[in-house]
Order: structure tokens, then sequence, then C-alpha cells
């Protein structure tokens, strides 16, 4: 990293204060793993192997519907959203990736843009699009949808705006495209429930068509929200159909918080995995019907349980598991790189526990339908308290053992207070 946002010094001083007390713990956990056949070390390794990327919008304050509170110092441009996702990376180092948003990232120079995040260590994750809301000075709303719209003056906008997107990715070296939409109804009627997927994958072909060799298309699902009635891409089961009508280019992409409640995630995962569509996620959580709030803060146990089916599809895997994972949350009350911090932290909890289960002894109990000890297997993996080993992988790729702490004690927001220009009140964007 050639600009360093915060002080190493203060990152190493900060560490050197708490070198003894985690090599003790880690040391400690890793006697009690050794009891149960598991070599510490490896785990460590396998964490510091896995990464995630931050969505760019993530670095402001998201906001709901309703509204949105901004925080002095918040970024204001790309360039600064850059910076933020640098300090988060710079802390935790398993967020090397940064997601792009177009056209909230729109830039005249994205060869530049490339080299500016390179300098600050950072690559670039699978870009979005945005068809759900207008842009000033657009010639055809997208009121009434994008890519399903019934005008197809519409659906062409959106096409043409998604074809851009590809352009701007194949600049910024990303090699994937994320598309949602929030196309659908409010009222039964509205819309011909059958010709409005139709139109859909209709110019999801045309987008497909503009792919370059090596990317991945992936398609997010979502309940509901903005439309209340009927969402055109409402579930996996749309999603992996929509994928499958398109081609081996076109993934299905998981966003934790876009489900119904109580609905089987881990299941859909370990599904979509069997069929080869299972493409990327969205980290986040929720506990009604949202998708905004942070990975891991409301039910980690899911979180657990997603990445043990994760973990079992990485071992049957034929031709290697790659999926793009990505922080994706609204933070309205909490500096959002604090947000991101701790969100990265439960979803390396969440794999480093999945990596403890004990799966021979688990495969033997499900051969034999012992619910008891199949049970017991994920349960002792997930009271383990994995913390010293997510710290040791970070320490030892120069990141901070206690990163709330250093960041805190930067003052990095309370210095961009005064060299950033304030955001302004407004709506929130979720
Ligand atoms: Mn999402």
């Amino acid at each position: 990293m050639r600009d360093a946002m915060l002080s190493t010094d203060l990152i190493q001083s900060h560490n050197a204060a708490r070198l003894d007390a985690l090599r003790d713990e880690y040391d400690s956990l890793g006697r009690s793993l050794a009891r149960s056949g598991v070599r510490i070390d490896g785990i460590r390794d396998a964490v510091a192997r896995f990464s995630m990327a931050l969505p760019s919008w993530g670095c402001g304050t998201g906001g709901t519907r309703f509204a949105k509170f901004p925080i002095p110092g918040e970024p204001t441009c790309i360039e600064e959203r850059l910076e933020d996702c640098a300090v988060v990376q710079q802390l935790c180092r398993a967020t090397p990736r940064v997601s792009l948003h177009f056209p909230w990232d729109s830039s005249s120079d994205y060869a530049g843009l490339r080299e500016v995040a390179a300098g600050l260590g950072l690559g670039f994750d699978a870009v979005n699009s945005n068809t759900f809301q207008d842009q000033p000075g657009q010639p055809v709303s997208y009121r009434y949808g994008s890519l399903s719209a019934a005008d197809p003056a519409a659906r062409d906008l959106a096409v043409r705006h998604n074809i851009d997107c590809i352009e701007a990715g194949r600049r910024l070296g990303s090699r994937a495209l994320t598309v949602w939409v929030g196309d659908g109804t409010n009222f039964p009627g509205q819309q011909d429930l059958g010709a409005s997927l139709d139109r859909y994958l209709e110019s999801m072909s045309r987008i497909y068509a503009a792919l370059p060799e090596d990317w991945r298309l992936l398609i997010e699902h979502k309940l509901y929200e903005p439309a209340f009635y009927s969402t055109v891409v409402s579930d996996w089961g749309t999603s992996i159909l929509a994928a499958k009508e398109l081609g081996p280019k076109a993934k299905c992409l998981v966003d934790l918080g876009h489900h119904a409640p109580s609905v089987n995630i881990e299941q859909i995962v370990a599904r979509l995995h069997r069929f080869g569509k299972l493409g990327g996620f969205h980290f986040n959580d929720s506990k009604y019907g949202d998708d905004d709030l942070d990975s891991g803060s409301i039910n980690p146990h899911q979180l657990f349980l997603v990445f043990n089916e994760l973990v079992t599809a990485a071992e049957t895997a034929p031709d290697g598991f790659d999926p793009a994972y990505m922080i994706d949350q609204s933070h309205n009350v909490t500096d959002p790189i604090e947000s991101l911090l701790s969100s990265a932290e439960a979803i390396l909890g969440a794999y480093a526990k999945a990596l403890l289960v004990d799966r021979e002894a688990l495969r033997a109990a499900q051969a034999r339908n012992d619910a008891m000890m199949a049970f017991q297997c994920l349960r002792a993996a997930y009271r383990r308290d994995v913390t010293p080993i997510l710290a040791m992988a970070r320490l030892e790729a120069g990141g901070a053992i206690d990163m709330l702490g250093v960041y805190r004690e930067s003052g990095w927001r309370r210095r961009k207070a005064q060299e950033r220009r304030p955001v302004a009140l407004g709506a929130g964007i979720v």
C-alpha cells in the first residue's frame, strides 16, 4: 500500500500492547482444538485466505426511505469512499476489493480510478447497476419498471445502462455484474405476472450477450420492496430459473436479508450449489423484512449455518468454488467504518466456526441417523470463541488486533470532518 490511511506506528504500538495476551489466548485455544484433532494454524491460514468486498455505498450513512442522518466527515465522492474502504482494509485485512454502484460511483476516468484504488491497496469486485431510481434528465422513467417495464423505451434504457456498467467494470478490472431490479407492482392486476417476467428475461438476455467471456452475471432476488404486491425477481426459484434460462455465466446471488422471515437460507445455499448456480452473497442481517442490519448482529447462528453449507460446498465443488462475497448493509446509527469492521469480523467468525465442524463425525452421525450427535457436531463448533484466530490472522497480515480501538484513537472521522464537505440531508437510499 503506497499511502497508508492510518498511522502504521499507531497500529504497531496498539498491537504491541496486546500481543502477549493474544498469544496466550491463541495458544490456549490451539491446545484445546488440538485435543479435538484440529490444527489451529490451519484454521488461521484458511481465515487469512478468505476475503470479501466492501460496498462503496456502505461507506456513507444509509438511512431508510424516510430519512438520512449524515455524520460529519462522511465521504462525498468515489475517491473519498475508496479512502474509507482503505481504512477498513488496513485494519481488518479481509476486504481488499470494492464493489461499485452506478451511476452513484460514475467517473470520467475508470483507468485512473483503478490506479487510485491500487495505490490504496484496493481492487474492484462486481459492479452493480441501478435502474431502481431515475437520474436527473433521464429521457424515460423507471417509475413502472426497468428491465421488465411495459414501455420498450424504458427497457432499452435499462439494458443500455447495464451494458455501460459492464464497460466501466471492464476498465476497473471487475469480472461480474450484479443486477437487482425493484420492478414489481403494488396492485393485483397492475401487470401481467407472466409477461413482466418474460420482458425481464428478454432484457437480461441482451445484457448477457454483452458479457465478456470471463465474466459472471449475478442475479439478485428480493422478496418485496419497493414493490409491495408482486416483485418480478422475488425469490431464489425465479432467480435460478432465470439463471438457467440465460446460460452458464448467469448465477444466483443470495442477499441474506432478501427472504421472507423464517425462510431456511442455508438450504437455499445448498440447493443453488447443487445445481451449479451459487454465484455470490450479500451479507447483512434482518429482524423483520429488512436487509439493512449489520451482519451477524441479529442472528449469528444463521450466518454460521450458511457458512457451514459454504464449507461443505467448497469441499464438494468439482472445479473450484469461488462465490463473490460482499457486505451489503445500511448504516443509520453507527460510523460506517466501524460497522464494516464489526461485520467483517462477524463474517470471518462464522466462517472460522464452520471450518471447525468435525465433518467426518458429522457424516458418520448422519449416516446412522443419529440426529443428536449430528447436531452436536455443529453445536460444538458454534460454541467456540474463535476471536483469537481472527485477531492472529489479522495481525500476521499487518492489521490491528483491536480494530475499533485503533480506529477511534486515530481520529480519522474527526479529521475528515475538517477536510470533507458536509453531506446534505435528504431522503435515504437503501
Ligand atoms: Mn444486496
